[in-house]
């Protein structure tokens, strides 16, 4: 059995199940979630975007010269679109991603739109230090890039450690430039996260799907159910599959037993106050140089230098 197996299985065998948000992402899942990112309820992709357009002036200017854009995640969105038109000369710019088909597809785009800049993407798990490129031009500094608020979806102390992973990759004189979703009223949380076209319900069902394709499991999508909570007391949204019936099924060679209503956690999605997304920032070594909000309050761009 492979290790990746055993872990899905040890993650299923818990009093409370768990499977890491990372099998959302398959083909289907990946086009799910950018149905999404588009969808009137999720606030956080146009909030960022706005944020950015509103800021991207000063943005630059604090990034400066000859920067080295490193950005953990294939890349090629609007967002960093924006910032390779507004940076001063950059020196390169460096997507990094397991996925080497999306760092390639990616690639191609952004080089052809932007020919001037040296693109140099990194194959590589961005849970790991990992070695960078060297460019042509001698970069003045490295800004690790990670939008979206995806650091939301790593418990604490893998949030930390990510920080302290963005830490080691921006070196001596980086920076870091992070999106961060912030607490705010229940309902509006509670809405993104439970859109009424049903695509994020999809989204977290594909999950099963996915598994059973590439590991031959037998869930039945048509017995788990869509939730997903906002806890204020707890900072997030937790996600959940919840079993219709009572029922089992099959991974690998363990048989998993479900109760009625019992829940599967698929994902965390962390909201952070402005000072706890510091406090976490500090203890990895940056500090908040600069923070961009919208005028609700309900997203942010960190600008983090390395103490
Ligand atoms: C990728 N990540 C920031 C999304 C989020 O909002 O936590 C994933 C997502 N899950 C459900 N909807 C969107």
């Amino acid at each position: 059995m492979t290790d990746e197996l055993e872990t899905l299985i040890a993650g299923l065998r818990q009093p409370q199940k768990m499977i890491s948000p990372k099998y959302f992402y398959d083909e289907t899942g990946s086009k799910l979630f950018e149905e999404i990112t588009q969808l009137p309820e999720y606030y956080l992709t146009d909030t960022e975007l706005e944020i950015m357009e509103t800021h991207i002036d000063e943005m630059a200017g604090v990034i400066g010269e000859k920067a080295s854009l490193i950005e953990f995640g294939a890349g090629s969105g609007m967002k960093t679109r924006l910032l390779l038109e507004h940076l001063h000369s950059p020196a390169v710019y460096v997507p990094v991603d397991i996925s080497e088909e999306h760092l390639l597809d990616n690639q191609r785009h952004i080089q052809d739109d932007y020919p001037d800049i040296e693109v140099l993407p990194v194959v590589a798990d961005f849970l790991h230090p990992f070695d960078l490129p060297n460019p042509k031009t001698m970069p003045h500094r490295n800004v690790v890039y990670f939008p979206g608020s995806t650091i939301g979806n790593f418990e604490e102390n893998d949030a930390l450690e990510l920080l302290r992973v963005m830490h080691g990759e921006a070196g001596e004189d980086g920076a870091l430039l992070i999106g961060v979703d912030l607490q705010k009223d229940p309902a509006v949380i509670d809405a993104a996260y439970n859109d009424s076209a049903g695509v994020t319900a999809e989204f977290n069902r594909n999950m099963l799907r996915h598994l059973n394709r590439e590991f031959g499991s037998d869930f039945d999508l048509d017995a788990f159910e869509h939730r997903a909570t906002y806890k204020p007391d707890e900072g997030r949204v937790v996600v959940e599959l919840i079993s219709t019936r009572e029922q089992e099924a099959h991974i690998g060679d363990a048989r998993i037993e479900f109760g009625r209503n019992e829940t599967i956690i698929t994902e965390y999605s962390h909201k952070y106050t402005l000072d706890g997304f510091a406090a976490i920032a500090n203890e990895a070594g940056f500090s908040v140089d600069k923070v961009w909000t919208d005028p609700r309050d309900w997203f942010s761009v960190h600008y983090c230098t390395r103490d």
